[in-house]
């Protein structure tokens, strides 16, 4: 149907996978199926990434406090997060994704919009597609996901989200605004913590609200802002899908129960963070070009050292080695060295192109270290260094 300007509607599906790291977790260890599994932060400051569904019905969800979920949901099954596990899985369902159509801008390991418009000659509707997207995820993945279909990037996200779990939602156009009138305005693009809070004051809670408010309303409360805002209660979205809004860095990074106060502790722990992100980074097909280390000291001073690397890779002792001077040499410029946090990143460049062999083995950049690690879980195989001291190396 065409708009009311003549353009042709687009047909964009969101996609967004269902409890994504707690879903992996169950699907790889069938026993876990069915129980209340939280992923995240195990120590005393852990925080939740994720809970399956069973545990969502105690109240758990991602960001809480790991100590506040076992209060919870003393009975949940708390496991750490395994990285490079969910990073080879994301890279399996964006390549069902890209199955429909090359515009696809993901937002996430577990989300991405897609734009359909230009499948729909081929593939049919975009409810059609919606579907066997699904499909095609939970054979070949065997995981669920959730899919909203509309004609702008907005109004896919919020269907997506009021069909969780496991459903396809679509909103039409015409239905736009009287569905999304009643949903809470935090939900709507842009609207954060700060401007929620200046429009609940003024008596606008849901986004029905929004709709019915004067312009000169919202031109008081934010400005020139407000009518972009109201265009979007509205359910009016023009933003493309943006096809090579690549990641611009992988990182992995940890606050520590206590501050570690001896290099050694602090070597150590670099080599497991940098062992995690050097994973991701491969399974992204990328490589680093620079080396970041995050250092938080006592009791709340944040700085980042930094150095190129030249050429570009991929590899986790030569990262590690990078990274180790960085620290060393920080280390050695502190009066009294300790470290609340300590997180490493990577800047990376383009992918690497890879081609499938004469054989036709699939292309993976997996180094053998991340299969192992995928298949018998993070921990599989790891550098000595990053072990407990009684089986690491000396020094
Ligand atoms: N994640 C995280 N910390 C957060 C939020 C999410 O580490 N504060 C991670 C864990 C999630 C993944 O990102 O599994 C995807 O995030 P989603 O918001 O899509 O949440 P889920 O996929 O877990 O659940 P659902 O999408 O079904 O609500
Ligand atoms: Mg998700």
């Amino acid at each position: 149907m065409p708009s009311p300007d003549d353009q042709p509607q687009r047909a964009i599906l969101h996609v967004d996978m269902d409890a994504f790291y707690a879903a992996v977790e169950q699907r790889d260890d069938p026993q876990l199926r069915g129980l209340p599994v939280i992923v995240g932060g195990t120590g005393r400051r852990g925080v939740v990434a994720t809970a399956s569904y069973e545990a969502r019905r105690f109240g758990v969800g991602s960001a809480m406090p790991t100590a506040q979920a076992r209060e919870r949901c003393p009975d949940g099954i708390f496991l750490p997060p395994r990285m490079a596990r969910y990073a080879e899985v994301s890279a399996q369902i964006f390549c069902i994704f890209r199955e429909f159509s090359p515009e696809v801008e993901g937002l996430s390991l577990d989300e991405a919009f897609i734009d359909v418009s230009a499948s729909r000659k081929l593939l049919g509707t975009p409810m059609a597609m919606a579907q066997a997207l699904k499909e095609k995820i939970r054979q070949r993945c065997q995981l669920a996901c959730t899919v909203g279909v509309a004609s702008n990037k907005l109004l896919a996200k919020l269907a997506s989200g009021l069909g969780k779990p496991d459903g396809i939602r679509q909103i039409t156009a015409d239905q736009a605004s009287a569905v999304i009138a009643v949903l809470p305005i935090q939900q709507l693009w842009t609207v954060g913590e700060r401007t929620a809070e200046r429009l609940q004051a003024a008596g606008i809670h849901r986004i029905g609200d929004l709709q019915q408010a004067s312009a000169t309303t919202l031109h008081r409360l934010l400005g020139p802002r407000g009518e972009s805002l109201r265009r979007l209660a509205l359910g009016l979205d023009e933003r493309p899908v943006v096809v090579d809004r690549e990641e611009k860095s992988i990182g992995a990074e940890e606050t520590f129960e206590r501050d570690l106060s001896s290099l050694d502790q602090a070597l150590t722990m670099l080599m497991r963070l940098t062992e995690k992100a050097a994973a991701r980074l491969r399974a992204s097909d990328h490589l680093a070009a620079v080396v970041q280390l995050k250092l938080r000291k006592p009791p709340f001073v944040t700085q980042t050292r930094q150095r190129q690397l030249k050429p570009p890779l991929a590899d986790t002792a030569l990262l590690y080695a990078c990274a180790r001077e960085l620290l060393e040499t920080w280390w050695a410029a502190q009066r009294r060295p300790a470290l609340r946090l300590l997180g490493v990143s990577f800047e990376l460049v383009g992918a690497q192109t890879q081609q499938a062999d004469l054989f036709g083995a699939k292309p993976t950049s997996l180094s053998l270290e991340d299969q192992i690690n995928a298949r018998f879980g993070q921990g599989g195989l790891v550098h000595a260094r990053g072990l407990p001291a009684k089986f690491g190396p000396k020094g």
